[in-house]
């Protein structure tokens, strides 16, 4: 089933402006990032450069006060969008903390997950609580908090996505399955993993709607996502999201696309620069003018530099820690492990 997204309002000026900034400014840490990780600032980094329509725009649509996002290990555009602290998320990359050093519940961002896949199960967990939660009322007042999960076109390939989405659509729960199709997964082309070629079309066989969208399309991905939230909050079950976009960067700051593709077909391939397509919509549109453009550039670059600052300053966290967040009552295989880790590292 196709969702109808013609019924959401196109965005107001303000909302553009206000998208356009997330845009810039996660482009600008985006690729400052990189640069960190190659002058040893980082020990590594997953870039998103093209990929930050996607994500702004998809993390833009959302509730911060009842929904919960769920990332993977490439979605600093959504954190960036959803108001978390940059340097407690590159604390992750920075090998300070594990998942990052923000907190989960109040920014409603899920740790870091590097696990391909991981987190459509944890959404899909979660998401089913809030139906329980709401009881025999179906779809509350308001309408149901939603969960948003991210994953890649290669993830989608994973078993563990197949059975979160059977459950979430047996279940009806309150998903937004968002899927970057970025072309790659690390150096394998979507045609040589995705069967059938479009992830979009495998919701059919759970029950699950579905849209593709031009994920470089910032405007579009708002409105996609906000028709898919409005469909799950309803009752109606989960959506995926097909977010058509290329990864135009290296998978991470360790790999080399040299390798697997040329920089012919990464021009060919990579389509119009989001970023510069809504600055393109902004001056068209007269929803701004570059005197905004310039000052948004300039205040995403001051944002980048404090976030730098931050990270030079972070110390490492006692190793000891990672224990002590597994679960809430820890168990006795998590006790042994930490005592024979506690005698190997710190020798007591
Ligand atoms: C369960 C699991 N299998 C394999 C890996 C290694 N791995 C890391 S990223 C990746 C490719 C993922 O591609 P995709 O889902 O398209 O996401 P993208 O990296 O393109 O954002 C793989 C195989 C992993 N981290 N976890
Ligand atoms: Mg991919």
């Amino acid at each position: 089933m196709d969702l109808d997204t013609t019924s959401i309002p196109e965005l107001t000026a303000e909302e553009l402006r206000q998208l356009y900034k997330l845009l810039i400014a996660t482009r600008d840490l985006d690729v400052a990032a990189v640069a960190w990780q190659r002058q040893g600032i980082l020990p590594g980094y997953a870039p998103e450069l093209g990929q930050e329509a996607a994500q702004a725009g998809s993390a833009f649509a959302l509730d911060p006060t009842r929904d919960f996002a769920f990332p993977t290990y490439r979605e600093m555009g959504v954190a960036l969008a959803l108001g978390v602290d940059m340097v407690e998320y590159m604390s992750t990359h920075k090998a300070s903390w594990h998942g990052g050093l923000y907190n989960p519940v109040t920014t409603r961002l899920a740790p870091i997950q590097a696990v391909v896949g991981g987190s459509v199960l944890h959404a899909v967990g979660w998401a089913h609580g809030q139906r329980l939660a709401a009881g025999s009322a179906g779809s509350p007042e308001g309408g149901l908090p939603a969960a948003i999960t991210y994953f890649g076109d290669g993830a989608s390939s994973q078993g563990d996505v197949h059975e979160a989405m059977n459950f979430a659509g047996v279940l009806k729960a309150p998903v937004v399955f968002f899927v970057q199709n970025n072309g790659w997964a690390i150096s394998l082309p979507t045609e040589e993993q995705v069967a059938g070629g479009r992830v979009a079309a495998r919701a059919e066989g759970y029950g699950i709607a579905s849209v593709t969208v031009d994920g470089n399309d910032a405007p579009a991905v708002v409105r996609a996502t906000r028709a898919a939230l409005e469909h799950a909050r309803a009752g109606n079950g989960p959506v995926l999201i097909e977010a058509m976009t290329y990864r135009r960067g290296p998978h991470s700051t360790s790999d080399d696309p040299g390798r697997y593709r040329t920089l012919d077909e990464e021009r060919r391939d990579g389509g119009e620069d989001p970023v510069t397509r809504l600055a393109d919509l902004l001056l068209r549109s007269g929803a701004a003018d570059q005197a905004f453009l310039d000052s948004a550039a300039a205040e995403a670059k001051a944002h980048t530099d404090t976030v730098r600052e931050g990270i030079q300053a972070l110390k490492p966290r006692p190793g000891r820690e990672m224990f002590d967040y597994v679960f809430v009552e820890p168990t006795d295989a998590l006790k042994a492990q930490a005592r024979a880790w506690r005698e190997e590292s710190e020798h007591v």
